[in-house]
């Protein structure tokens, strides 16, 4: 399985989650295949910054990793993603976290996502579609949270995928 973290700290955050799997899955070669549930969580890094909306999504796909990421890049900027302060807020954040058992790191990419087993905000959703499944370095998504620093992570819904993709011309 791959897995994608998203977050959402700008505008209609439950929405811009949506959005992004609904434009994952609209993708010929990609298919969702689970959806862990939306965590608010506190912002980590830059912290005078609004909460954040958190989800992990299971997906398939026949892309590469570098095809996904442009593919992950590309919906970004179809949501309103602009970069405009490092670490800052954002409508949304899509990034690969794992790709099946691929490694790699270069300038472009690094698989596993070099701070996944860090940020509860990545290990909290991930847990919930990983279970007891070993994921990084031999350890599971509950052993990695046991050894991170506290940080705020409160449950909010159930993922709801229903709304459709908004017309973007795409
Ligand atoms: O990709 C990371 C974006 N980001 C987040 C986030 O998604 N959630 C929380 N809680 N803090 C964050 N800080 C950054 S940067």
């Amino acid at each position: 399985m791959i897995y994608l973290g998203l977050g959402s700290n700008m505008g209609d955050r439950e929405q811009y989650l949506r959005q992004a799997v609904n434009h994952l899955d609209a993708h010929s070669a990609i298919n969702v295949v689970c959806t862990s549930a939306i965590y608010e969580t506190s912002p980590l890094g830059y912290v005078e910054q609004a909460a954040f909306l958190n989800a992990v999504v299971g997906i398939e796909t026949t892309l590469s990793p570098y095809e996904l990421l442009e593919e992950c890049l590309r919906i970004e900027s179809l949501l309103d993603r602009i970069r405009v302060i490092r670490w800052g807020p954002r409508t949304i954040d899509i990034d690969i976290l794992l790709f099946h058992d691929v490694t790699l790191a270069n300038e472009t990419l690094t698989i596993p996502h070099p701070f996944m087993h860090v940020r509860p905000f990545v290990l909290w959703p991930l847990r919930d579609l990983t279970g007891d499944k070993a994921i990084y370095q031999g350890k599971t998504a509950s052993e990695l949270l046991s050894a991170c620093d506290h940080e705020e992570v409160t449950f909010f819904k159930k993922f709801d995928r229903r709304t459709t993709i908004e017309n973007t011309d795409n």
